[in-house]
């Protein structure tokens, strides 16, 4: 018997060794530990042994289970950490790797070019008002002076909602509104920056959707010569201090009188080129004087009250600054074009 347990023990650690997996020791445990593996065979046989073998057997029985159960577990921990030091040099990182590039993003130059318009009149004194996209008739038309027969209000010019409702076709709404909100008594200088919306057919300078920021100054005694400073001082900050402006008279509904302003051409200083169709100047905004009318509608009193308007799109301006030569490339987020004018 004894010989008959120290062969199994000598088979089993054998298998043991040439075991290259966690199921062949598996198997080995079961065929050699398991209820009717060799050893449970031979306790289980004891009872037919001399009484005086039994306790050296039972013990021997009892150790060689013990020897090859031992031999698995230590068989097992090296198999496990033969597993993992595999599964680590698979999943191992070459960190001399060049990294994957980052997109990173960056505002968009419409949206940089507004925060610039932003600062520059922030610096002056008005405040950044914004208002709805879609607008009735009569803040879009009617309390600029544009009446029921004008003909900006044609159904084929704008995009109509309802017979009341429709896509502002300027932001001089947000401006009609603040005034109407402010009552009559107290001055409003604000500039209200935005999308507007018009029934165009999208080519290289017409966009069915484009900005626009426009200002208003009302107060007691505001002048064309207010206006004239102000968009002088707007000009040389945005264009630079060697530029000049002239105001040509000009004619819009909500402002009496108007006036267009253009900028000296910097390409040619003035003298005439290509850029400037050779007239040496670039026209960049029209303003005026808020027409009386206007005022009245929105409760200001135009014996006390006057004031100033003025409206530039910072698509043109923007063109005109970094010789863009398609309004389309705002929109159609090409990334070609949109990273030549990231900034950090
Ligand atoms: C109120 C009264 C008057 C806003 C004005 C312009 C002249 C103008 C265009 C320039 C190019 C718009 O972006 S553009 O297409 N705008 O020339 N805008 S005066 O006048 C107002 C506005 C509100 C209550």
């Amino acid at each position: 018997m004894k010989e008959k347990l120290e062969s199994l023990k000598q088979e089993a650690l054998e298998q043991i060794d040439q075991a290259q997996t966690a199921d062949d020791l598996q198997s080995v445990r079961v065929s050699y530990l398991g209820k009717k593996g060799p050893i449970t065979e031979v306790l289980r046989g004891m009872g037919k042994l001399p009484a005086e073998e039994r306790p050296v057997v039972g013990e021997l029985a009892n150790k060689v289970r013990q020897v090859i159960a031992e031999a698995i577990d230590e068989k097992k921990a090296i198999i496990e950490e033969k597993a993992i030091n595999e599964q680590l040099e698979k999943e191992s990182i070459d960190v001399t790797l060049p990294a994957r590039p980052v997109h990173v993003g960056g505002p968009h130059l419409l949206t940089r070019m507004i925060s610039e318009i932003e600062d520059l009149f922030i610096g002056m004194g008005f405040e950044v008002r914004e208002g709805p996209e879609v607008e009735t008739d009569y803040y879009n038309f009617e309390a600029l002076n544009l009446p029921k027969d004008h003909p900006a209000r044609d159904m084929q010019d704008s995009f109509y909602i309802t017979e009341e409702l429709l896509m502002r076709t300027h932001t001089s709404p947000v401006q009609a509104r603040t005034m109407n909100a402010y009552k009559g008594n107290k001055p409003v200088k604000m500039i209200c920056p935005g999308k507007v919306y018009r029934r165009d057919t999208d080519d290289a300078t017409h966009s069915h959707q484009f900005m626009q920021v426009e200002g208003l100054y009302v107060d007691k005694n505001v002048r064309m010569s207010d206006l004239k400073g102000v968009l002088n001082q707007f000009a040389k900050q945005f264009f630079g201090e060697e530029r000049e402006i002239r105001l040509r008279p000009s004619f819009f509904p909500f402002t009496e009188p108007s006036v267009e302003m253009d900028i000296s051409c910097k390409v040619c200083q003035g003298e005439g080129c290509s850029v400037c169709k050779k007239t040496g100047w670039i026209e960049i905004l029209g303003g005026g004087m808020v027409h009386p009318r206007v005022l009245e509608m929105a409760g200001y009193d135009p014996e006390i009250y006057s004031g100033f308007a003025f409206g530039m799109g910072p698509e043109r301006i923007a063109m005109l600054k970094y010789g863009i030569d398609d309004i389309r490339h705002f929109y159609t987020n090409d990334r070609r074009f949109l990273k030549q004018y990231h900034q950090a």
